[in-house]
């Protein structure tokens, strides 16, 4: 079959598009890579051409990229400097299909990018990603960055602390400590781009399904791009809610309680984690625990 024909092709487009219409992805702002199952690799394999060259992953200097656990693994990568909203129109000149070796230290384009280019940017910080959630659970397959307007403006204002960012945006939906019960993790400003932005965003990645990077977006993962979006779209639609609470006034006056969110473990078979569930003295937004 041709990856142009393909579920896969047609999801992994849908997804950019979504995220483009958002807002998410201004410019060649973001980038989305899924890690192929086999049998994908099989059915679209007659399309790949097996000629072009090893490279490196790392493209800062200095940078020496190995993930010898997506050793031979194949995976759908949108391009270095490819925008988003044109992914959709020709995903054959704005995507790729890489390989990796059997070391997991260089890759091969085998399919895509027919007009040149390099896959993302970020490479190194979605294959280590990729790597740590595939140790975690075999089942997790995507991982995406946006830049999500709301969620962005929040690094400006919140302390830049796992447990207060996620509390904060979990009392916006009561929908949210269901969806993401490990919470929400900060990345501090960093070079984007590099070794060291990416193993900080997998040690989070080792644990939790969501990672913030202040003053820049966000990166989230899961087992397919529904699920992934679905995920993405929870975070910043509560965000949006308290930028406009903020908007407002610091304070809340009404809120959901950590014994109402424990009331939502057993219902919905999830267990909320309790570094969330701190005592809070008053309504003022963003208070560190004690
Ligand atoms: O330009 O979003 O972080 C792509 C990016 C880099
Ligand atoms: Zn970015």
């Amino acid at each position: 079959m041709k990856v142009l024909d393909s579920e896969l092709m047609k999801g992994y487009a849908r997804m950019a598009m979504d995220g483009y219409n958002w807002g998410w992805h201004e410019r060649n702002g973001g980038n989305l890579s899924y890690r192929m199952k086999s049998e994908e690799v099989e059915e679209l394999k007659e399309d790949f051409r097996y000629d072009g060259e090893w490279q490196s992953i790392g493209w800062q200097a200095g940078d020496e990229n190995a993930f010898p656990g997506l050793a031979g693994e194949y995976f759908m990568v949108s391009g270095s400097g490819k925008y988003f909203r044109n992914i959709e129109l020709d995903p054959a000149a704005n995507v790729c299909i890489l390989q990796l070796n059997e070391t997991g230290d260089r890759f091969r384009i085998v399919w895509g990018l027919v007009k040149g280019g390099r896959p993302t940017s970020e490479l190194p910080t979605h294959l280590a990603n990729l790597e740590v959630c595939k140790a975690r659970d075999p089942q997790i397959r995507v991982v995406y960055h946006c830049h999500p307007t709301n969620t962005i403006a929040l690094t400006f204002v919140l302390p830049l602390d796992s447990r207060v960012f996620t509390r904060e945006i979990y009392e916006m939906a009561t929908e949210c400590p269901i969806v993401f019960p490990e919470g929400i993790g900060i990345v501090p400003w960093m070079l984007c781009g590099g070794k060291l932005i990416g193993d900080a965003t997998a040690e989070i990645m080792k644990t939790q399904d969501v990672a913030v990077w202040a003053h820049h977006g966000a990166f989230c993962c899961g087992y397919d791009f529904d699920l992934t979006f679905g995920l993405m779209h929870t975070v910043e639609k509560a965000a949006e809610i308290l930028v406009k609470v903020l908007s407002m006034s610091p304070n809340k006056l009404n809120t959901i309680q950590p014994d109402q969110f424990r009331q939502l473990n057993a219902p919905f078979g999830v267990q909320i984690n309790e570094k969330f569930l701190y005592e809070k003295k008053d309504g003022r937004i963003g208070q560190l625990p004690e």
